[in-house]
C-alpha cells in the first residue's frame, strides 16, 4: 500500500521552529476545515470509519500516536510522532488512530466542512463502497 507522508519546510532559527502550511502548496487541497484532538484517554481508540470524499492531513503536532490505514485490501500502521510530518488520508480509506500519548496533540487540515453524510461507518459497507469504486474505474475505461 503506498503511504503518502508529507514532510514540512521548518523555518527555524535561534528562537526555535515555526512550520507554515499553505493550500495547494504544502497541502494538496484546499483547506476548508480544521480540528484537533488532545486529551485522548488511554487505550482509546479513534476513527474506525472511511470518507466517500473527504481528504485530509494528520499531522500529531505533539507527542504521539499511530494510525492505521486499511484501502480495503491492505492496511499499515503509521507512526505519528514528528510535528514536520503530515500523513495523507485519501478517501475511501479506513481510519484508525491509536496509542495516543497523554500529550498528543492530533492537528487534522480537511478537504472539505464537516458532513455526516460524508462517513462510512461500517466496515463491511466500506468493503463493498470500494469494491463498488474498483468496478466502476473499471466500468469506465472499457
Ligand atoms: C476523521 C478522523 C481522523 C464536529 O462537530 N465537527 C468536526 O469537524 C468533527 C471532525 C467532529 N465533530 C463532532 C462529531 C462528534 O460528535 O465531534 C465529535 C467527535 O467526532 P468523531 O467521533 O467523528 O471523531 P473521530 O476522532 O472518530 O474522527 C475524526 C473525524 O470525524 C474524521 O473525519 O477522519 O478524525
Amino acid at each position: 500500500m503506498q503511504v503518502v507522508k508529507y514532510v514540512f519546510q521548518p523555518h527555524g532559527d535561534e528562537r526555535g521552529q515555526l512550520i507554515a502550511l499553505e493550500e495547494f502548496k504544502d497541502i494538496p487541497f484546499r483547506i476548508k476545515r480544521v480540528y484537533y484532538m488532545y486529551d485522548t484517554a488511554e487505550g482509546v481508540v479513534r476513527g474506525c470509519h472511511a470518507h466517500k470524499n473527504l481528504q485530509q492531513i494528520l499531522v500529531c503536532i505533539h507527542g504521539r500516536c499511530k494510525i492505521k490505514l486499511d484501502n480495503g485490501e491492505e492496511s499499515e500502521i503509521i507512526p505519528l510522532e514528528k510535528p514536520y510530518e503530515g500523513l495523507f488520508v485519501s478517501n475511501a480509506m479506513w481510519r484508525e488512530m491509536f496509542d495516543f500519548s497523554k500529550d498528543a496533540v492530533l492537528v487534522v487540515l480537511a478537504s472539505e466542512l464537516y458532513d455526516e453524510s460524508d462517513y462510512i461507518r461500517d466496515y463491511d459497507e466500506f468493503l463493498a463502497y470500494t469494491k463498488h469504486d474498483l468496478y466502476s474505474i473499471e466500468e469506465a475505461i472499457h
